[in-house]
């Protein structure tokens, strides 16, 4: 389908705050400086999502989600005619892409692509990896941990041990690939601070935000430390954990139960 205009007159982005991929929506628009008055200029409105006991539904007095994962995006255009066309895009990274454009750093936003080549292809090759390894996480624990069979469609007598070491070795080689990458991007970076995982002079890029994402929520939900033992990416986190655009559980939680985004992203 063509897009018959190029801004849409109407963008909603449903998101569940408190997991893993929606998240990184959350982080992006901090990092960003994105505020609801901003969002509100563009005529974007966040329908916020909750995990019940009906699974994963739009917190009371917001419009049903649409079927499929977290976070999708939706995108309303007014056609010829008054005919409306809308288009979906329903993959974090590329909600992500959408709105680094749409709010550049000309407009005194953070660019979270990287801001020259070389940022850019780093911040790439770490976020290729970093995907790779979350895939092999989320095989790792459905394999191992029971509680997961509630979302994961796995039987509890079809979980294979065998299957969640395989998967969980594959982590540690595609976590170790990354952890070396950033060391040696540490490297070349005045006085051995990160900054970045894109390294040398570069700003929290898309690779920052989705490790982050990961990190935290493996924390919060399974008490797992997706980083333990790979001591670059520990001191990568030691240095940006305390950074204005990573947000506790409490407020993500806070904004489930109340609906309310101030807490989260400010008005
Ligand atoms: N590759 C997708 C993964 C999204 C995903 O798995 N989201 C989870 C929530 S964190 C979800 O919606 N699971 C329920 C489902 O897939 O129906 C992305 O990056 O957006």
């Amino acid at each position: 389908m063509s897009t018959p205009t190029p801004t849409p007159s109407k963008t909603t982005i449903f998101i569940w705050p408190t997991g893993l991929f929606p998240r990184r929506i959350i982080y992006l628009l901090r990092a960003k400086g994105i505020c609801l008055a901003h969002l509100a200029a563009q005529n974007i409105e966040l329908v916020p999502v909750q995990l019940t006991s009906e699974g994963l539904v739009s917190c009371s007095g917001f419009e049903e989600r649409p079927e499929g994962s977290l976070p999708v995006m939706r995108l309303e255009y007014d056609g010829d005619e008054n005919k409306k066309e809308t288009v979906y895009i329903h993959e974090s990274m590329a909600i992500m892409q959408y709105l680094d454009d749409l709010f550049p750093a000309s407009s005194d936003h953070a660019e979270l692509k990287g801001s020259t080549p070389i940022q850019r292809a780093r911040a790439t090759d770490i976020l290729s990896v970093l995907n790779d390894a979350v895939s092999w996480g989320i095989v790792s624990l459905v394999h191992s941990n029971p509680s997961t069979s509630s979302w994961s469609g796995l039987k509890e007598e079809d979980m294979s041990s065998a299957a969640a070491a395989h998967a969980q070795r594959k982590v540690e080689g595609l976590t170790g690939k990354m952890d070396g990458w950033v060391r040696e991007n540490m490297a070349t970076t005045d006085g051995g601070k990160h900054g970045s995982l894109a390294g040398r002079g570069a700003a929290v890029t898309f690779a920052d935000v989705a490790l982050m994402a990961q990190v935290e929520y493996m924390k919060e939900v399974y008490g797992m430390d997706f980083i333990a033992g790979y001591g670059a990416l520990e001191q990568w986190w030691e240095e940006m954990k305390g950074e204005d655009w990573v947000l506790g559980r409490e407020k993500l939680l806070k904004c489930e139960r109340t609906g309310k985004w101030e807490g989260v992203l400010g008005k």
